[in-house]
């Protein structure tokens, strides 16, 4: 990329920033050079009941790391997140809730649902749920999804919100590897006008899972839905008849707090380990300086429940600081695609939090459906989940943000729990397309191919030299391979998976991910459990699935796939494919692109060569590169002979 224009820092932020940039440079010195003593500054934030004494036990140790921050203080999330904010604000607005129909709205106060976060903890404790089990979350964007995660932490259990657009099998996965005792679950969601039909879904999980001891419907839509006697419970009844005050538990600083699931480079979803003291320091401050939060301020974060974004920067960031935030369960483009901006002007947002696939969409509708509304309230924008595109980044600045608002542009993973590079908006300048600059307390290496690290200018690996306290502590039933993933390849460094670039300034851009891991929507999917979920399929040989770039998904899912000798190529059998795809993980994983390969390129050990198909499927026939290891190249002839002429007529799905 070449120069990118410079967006220097509106008058309007600079004027009450919160960090402004003499404050981030003393700030990010201090906190690399003394680690220690800014981050126990920052723990300040938190109520502690028992204070730490201990701020930072870490190394990256390529066999056996360290990851422990505050470790002998103990708290309670649910406290923090709720109790504290009591005194100043019960009666004042805690969430704007909209449901997916625009006449459906609440409002519910901090009072209201401290009320719901402690009778529902009673309610798990009643059904035998203690610390450190396991409880699953299936749910629509709905206030109850907050009062089921308080919930759990307030008695020390560990949530797991499984996204709701997930299959029956996924969730089951899910369900399984994490050993859940109860599963919170909805009667139906709503989304787009359609039903999703949660509890059926649910049932075909629990129907095999033997640690499930009780399910807990929440009645969301009303409709009527099968009940287990002795197993299924309405959510309503339940919390009504419970006791209004559960005494939080005494929960130690690395003691887990939840577990959320990521697709990886293998067919199994890892469940990643998030633990308490660390986690919610680094949430609630990094989320209030990201947004340069103020007192009063409406925030709104679009992304689902099921994602890691939800829970830092919608859920725990706005309740760890006492911030009013929008939740809405449905989608951009319905009833219509002014549907986000009108909620905007109902509520008077003033922080906005999207994906770049979501501004891609809405901006392939013309700037009319936003001109139709009152956007003057919003302040700061901001992107997660991929690298945004130069494009969609000036449309989001110009028409979303009315050319006035920065865009917070936040790198950062599951695996890390809170942001490492941002451009903070009170302090560093917008280039479109960059993440820009190291979060206080980070430390970003750049690696070439051999581990060599890179000085200045350069791109490579995406590393990072020491930990973070939100960084995950582990893959829940496999440390070993939370190990091997991400600090054995360059030691002494956590390997992101991710390759980016260093510009003269010091600024990163992130350009995407350089392992087996797609990115669709913001979503990551694993190209390998995409790849068994095809093969599954009784007519199907085998398959490679890679990435290629899509206008809106940013990348889409294509897959080659080799049918049995004795099976005829046909439409019908695409169909089935992608049905398949939809039942074993989700629509999200649906294949955009499914191209019929009577054998896949090979090396002579029998690897298959995704280089040449990622290549091909980008409709980029020259410079395979090094093809000398190809068993047989006639293979990638056939292949690249057919993507061509597939590439004349779409072949839509
Ligand atoms: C927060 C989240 C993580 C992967 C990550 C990247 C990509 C996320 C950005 C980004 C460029 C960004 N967690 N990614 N944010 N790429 N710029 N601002 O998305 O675990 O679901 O995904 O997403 O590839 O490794 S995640």
């Amino acid at each position: 990329m070449s120069n990118p224009e410079v967006f220097p820092i509106p008058e309007h932020v600079a004027d009450n920033a919160n960090i402004d940039l003499a404050s981030y440079e003393a700030l990010y010195r201090l906190s690399i050079d003394d680690p220690e003593g800014f981050w126990k500054e920052e723990a300040k934030s938190i109520d502690w009941i028992q204070p730490f004494k201990i701020v930072k036990e870490t190394n990256f140790n390529p066999v056996n790391p360290t990851i422990r921050w505050f470790a002998d203080g103990t708290l309670n999330a649910s406290v923090n997140c709720i109790d504290r904010h009591l005194t100043a604000k019960a009666n004042k607005p805690a969430i704007y809730w909209q449901g997916d129909a625009p006449q459906e709205s609440r409002t519910v106060t901090w009072g209201e649902l401290a009320d719901q976060i402690n009778r529902f903890a009673n309610v798990l404790k009643d059904l035998g749920v203690q610390k450190g089990d396991v409880v699953t979350i299936y749910l629509p964007v709905i206030p109850e999804v907050i009062v089921a995660m308080m919930a759990c932490v307030r008695i020390g259990a560990i949530h797991s919100v499984v996204f709701s657009g997930f299959s029956a099998e996924a969730l089951a996965n899910r369900i399984n590897d994490a050993g859940a005792k109860i599963l919170i679950t909805a009667d139906e969601g709503r989304r787009g006008g359609r039903v999703v039909p949660l509890k059926r879904n649910a049932d075909a999980a629990v129907e095999h899972q033997p640690t499930i001891t009780d399910v807990v419907v929440i009645r969301r839509t009303g409709a009527s839905v099968p009940f287990t006697m002795g197993r299924d419970h309405w959510f309503d009844e339940l919390i009504t008849q419970a006791n209004p005050w559960c005494e939080p538990a005494v929960i130690g600083a690395e003691d887990p707090l939840f577990i959320l699931y990521t697709s990886g480079s293998t067919g199994k979803p890892k469940g990643l380990v998030h633990t308490t003291g660390g986690y919610l320091v680094h949430t609630g401050t990094s989320w209030r300086n990201i947004f340069n939060w103020h007192e009063g301020d409406v925030f709104w974060c679009t992304a689902d429940v099921g994602w890691v974004t939800a829970h830092t920067y919608k859920i725990y960031g706005p309740l760890l600081n006492g911030a009013t935030s929008v939740l809405f369960e449905g989608i951009p483009t319905w009833p219509d695609t002014s549907r986000w901006w009108s909620i905007i002007e109902q509520y008077k947002v003033n922080i906005f939090y999207t994906a770049p696939t979501a501004i891609r969409s809405l901006m392939r509708e013309g700037e009319a459906p936003v001109r139709q509304h009152d956007l003057s309230s919003l302040r700061i924008l901001g992107s997660v989940g991929e690298p945004i595109n130069p494009e969609a980044w000036h449309w989001y600045h110009r028409v979303v943000g009315g050319g006035r608002c920065p865009i917070v542009d936040t790198y950062w993973q599951t695996e890390t729990g809170a942001v490492l590079l941002v451009p903070l908006p009170g302090a560093i300048p917008n280039k479109p397309g960059y993440a820009a600059k190291p979060y206080f307390g980070i430390r970003p290496v750049l690696t070439n191919s051999q581990g060599t690290v890179l000085e200045g200018q350069a791109e490579g690996n995406m590393c990072f030299a020491d930990s973070w306290p939100a960084q995950a502590r582990t893959i829940l039933h496999d440390h070993e391979r939370f190990v091997r993933t991400y600090f054995s390849q360059f030691p002494g460094y956590f390997f992101t998976g991710d390759g980016a670039s260093r510009d003269h300034e010091g600024y990163y851009r992130i350009s995407g991910r350089v392992d087996d891991v797609i990115n669709v929507s913001g979503h990551r999917l694993g190209t390998v459990e995409l790849e068994s979920a095809i093969s599954s399929h009784p007519a199907v040989a085998e398959a490679a699935v890679v990435g290629y770039p899509h206008e809106i998904k940013g990348q889409g899912v294509f897959a080659f796939v080799t049918l049995k000798a004795t099976v005829e190529e046909n439409e019908a059998l695409r169909h089935e494919i992608v049905n398949l795809v939809r039942s074993r993980i989700g629509p999200i994983a649906s294949p955009d692109q499914i191209q019929w390969a009577p054998a896949l390129p090979k090396n002579r050990a029998g690897k298959i060569l995704r280089r040449i198909l990622t290549r091909v499927a980008a409709n980029e026939f020259e410079n395979f590169g090094d093809t000398s290891t190809v068993a047989d190249p006639a293979v990638i002839d056939e292949i690249v002979r057919r993507r061509r002429q597939s590439s004349h007529h779409t072949v839509a799905l």
